[in-house]
């Protein structure tokens, strides 16, 4: 590590004790920062990076709701308002028990850039609760989202801060959300993204991140003049992001082979697609099942646990969540000729295999980059809740592939100027730091 680098993260781990997350997020940033800063000493003087690293604003809160057996239940509640130098505060909210401030801060920062990188003007901001989901009844469900509402609904708008869906918050929860903030407020607002078509929801935006996902690593493939027909593809997670990466890759020639969630993994070889596809989306989105019943009905292999990166493939789609694609996995993966990576979920790869798959020369695409399709097109729905209208399935799919296209030649040159040609982690980070960086040079010592 670089004494640069070096002093910058010894006053974050002491600041933000116990963050681990948080501290990989910064880390990896800091350190594709350094050629940045080193051309740009008006940042350094600005102290942009240790002002980019503090968030603006948190804020914490009880949740406390009664289950159906009549037993009150308390959660905590979050929401970390990161950066808003370029648009107001945009990001996601994560209902899963391992939720708390570290994971939502890594969340957070990396949405910063995330945001700035698909070229609309949004601000960086996370959040959710430690609430879990899984075997909750949609009643319960519904009044865990009226009680966090309660308290979230105070503190954002169209024009200030604008959740969405993460891990275990999809269309039921966004729609739970929104009916009791306009409830609240009186008003009826474009104050979530992710919303339902008929009630000013964007179409697309439930494939988006899958899509953009693939359409990513369509482009990374293009460097190499390869594209998806035929290649195998293994895709971990089975909910929203892993759903639609997995139809685009069908639709664009691939097969996916492993699907996955937090129980186990299934291995199909003759693909996951037509009838197999639909089940999963019953299963997941409907039943709320487990994929083991996907094994059982069609008669293919499933294991317990880890090891969905233990397939022979030719690209590898991480949808699940963070950390699940570590070093042994990286190696067993190229030992078995992977040579594309695109990021479906946050930080899914750790540091050390991310520096695995960069030595061998694999197609890396970070999901700041790769997994910004999803906040793109919420993007796009704020545009059209202004605007009071909305645009068609091609329109919004039209524009998001342009988006992802103009990211992926972002990244690519972003490496290429600052000295680490191909290199779509330090071109991601480089990209969408500029942009902040210099609003924030604008807008003085706020
Ligand atoms: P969902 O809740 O729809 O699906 C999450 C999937 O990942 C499920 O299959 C779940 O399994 C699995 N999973 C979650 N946590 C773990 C864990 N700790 N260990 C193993 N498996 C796990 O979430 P999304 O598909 O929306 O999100 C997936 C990833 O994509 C996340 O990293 C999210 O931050 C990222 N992302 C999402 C965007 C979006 O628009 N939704 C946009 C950009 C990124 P199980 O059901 O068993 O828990
Ligand atoms: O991580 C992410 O980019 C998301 N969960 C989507 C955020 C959004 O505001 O659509």
């Amino acid at each position: 590590m670089s004494a640069f680098v070096d002093n910058i993260m010894t006053d974050v781990k002491n600041v933000n004790q116990a963050e681990p997350e948080f501290h990989q997020a910064v880390q990896e940033v800091v350190e594709s920062l350094e050629p940045v800063i080193e051309r740009h000493p008006e940042y350094k003087e600005a102290k942009i990076l240790e002002r980019i690293i503090e968030p603006e604003r948190v804020i914490m809160f009880r949740v406390p709701w009664v289950d159906n057996a009549g037993v009150v239940q308390v959660n905590r509640g979050f929401r970390v308002e990161f950066n808003s130098a370029i648009g107001p505060y945009k990001g996601g909210l994560r209902f899963h028990p391992s939720v708390n401030l570290g994971i939502l801060k890594f969340l957070g920062f990396e949405q910063i850039f995330k945001n700035s990188l698909t070229t609309l003007p949004m601000g960086g901001g996370k959040g959710g609760s430690d609430f879990d989901p899984h075997g909750k009844t949609d009643d319960e469900v519904m009044r865990f989202c009226q009680s966090f509402m309660s308290e979230l609904f105070r503190h954002i708008g169209p024009n200030t801060d604008v959740p969405a869906g993460d891990i275990g918050v999809g269309g039921r929860e966004i729609g739970f959300m929104f009916g009791q903030y306009k409830k609240l407020q009186n008003a009826f607002e474009g104050i979530l993204t992710g919303k339902g078509l008929g009630w000013g929801g964007s179409l697309i935006r439930p494939e988006a991140t899958g899509y953009g996902c693939v359409y990513f690593a369509e482009e990374m493939l293009k460097t190499q003049k390869k594209s998806f027909d035929g290649l195998r593809v293994a895709v971990s997670g089975s909910g929203n992001v892993a759903q639609y990466a997995t139809q685009k890759v069908n639709q664009l020639g691939g097969k996916v082979i492993t699907m996955s969630d937090s129980s186990g993994y299934i291995i199909d070889q003759n693909g996951i697609s037509g009838e197999r596809w639909d089940y999963i989306m019953d299963l997941k989105n409907v039943r709320r099942g487990r994929i083991q019943e996907y094994a059982e009905k069609f008669g293919c292999e499933y294991h317990k646990g880890a090891g969905v990166w233990n397939t022979k493939v030719d690209v590898a789609l991480p949808c699940a969540t963070q950390n699940e694609l570590q070093i042994d996995d990286a190696k067993a993966l190229i030992k078995n000729g992977c040579f594309c990576v695109s990021e479906g979920a946050n930080m899914p790869t750790t540091p050390e295999a991310v520096d695995f798959f960069l030595e061998n020369k694999t197609l890396f695409g970070p999901g700041k980059a790769a997994n910004a399709g999803g906040v793109a097109t919420s993007g796009l729905e704020m545009s059209q809740n202004s605007m009071r209208l909305s645009w068609t399935r091609e329109e919004v799919d039209e524009k998001l592939h342009r988006i992802m296209r103009e990211i992926h030649t972002a990244a690519i040159t972003a490496a290429d100027k600052y000295g680490s040609p191909g290199n779509y982690v330090k071109g991601a980070n480089i990209a969408g730091f500029l942009k902040v960086a210099n609003a924030m040079m604008d807008q003085g010592i706020v």
